[in-house]
């Protein structure tokens, strides 16, 4: 995206009334914007066993065994957690290992992500 600047010169910077725009300079410079950012969040359920949540943790999020067990307790009792914030690709990437794995080991644990 390209952000216009515009530049007005002599005394006061002020538009002198005339016809012509000689005196006004536009500039372009990119106009960077970080790209969003996702939260991943983890969903408790009722029959995924805990330490398989805190394996999951431990593979997909780079978490230590305590970390891990910490976060998965907060899910268990909150309902809920983020457990990292991500690029959307990346996001999208460790949501679908979640459930992938998820699947494979037919526990219903839920993974999402949402726009920070
Ligand atoms: N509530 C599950 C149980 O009691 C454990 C659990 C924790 C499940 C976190 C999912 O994301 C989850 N076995």
């Amino acid at each position: 995206m390209l952000e216009k600047i515009f530049i007005m010169s002599g005394e006061d910077g002020g538009d002198d009334g005339g016809e012509g725009d000689a005196s006004v300079i536009t500039k372009t410079r990119p106009k960077t914007k970080r790209p969003p950012l996702y939260k991943v969040l983890l969903l408790n359920d009722d029959y995924t066993p805990m330490e398989f949540v805190v394996h999951v943790l431990e593979r997909f999020f780079g978490m230590d065994h305590s970390q891990a067990f910490e976060i998965m307790l907060t899910v268990h009792k909150k309902g809920v957690a983020v457990v990292g914030v991500f690029s959307h690709e990346i996001a999208e990437t460790k949501v679908a290992q979640v459930m992938d794995a998820a699947r494979q080991h037919q526990h219903p644990l839920q993974c999402t992500m949402e726009k920070e």
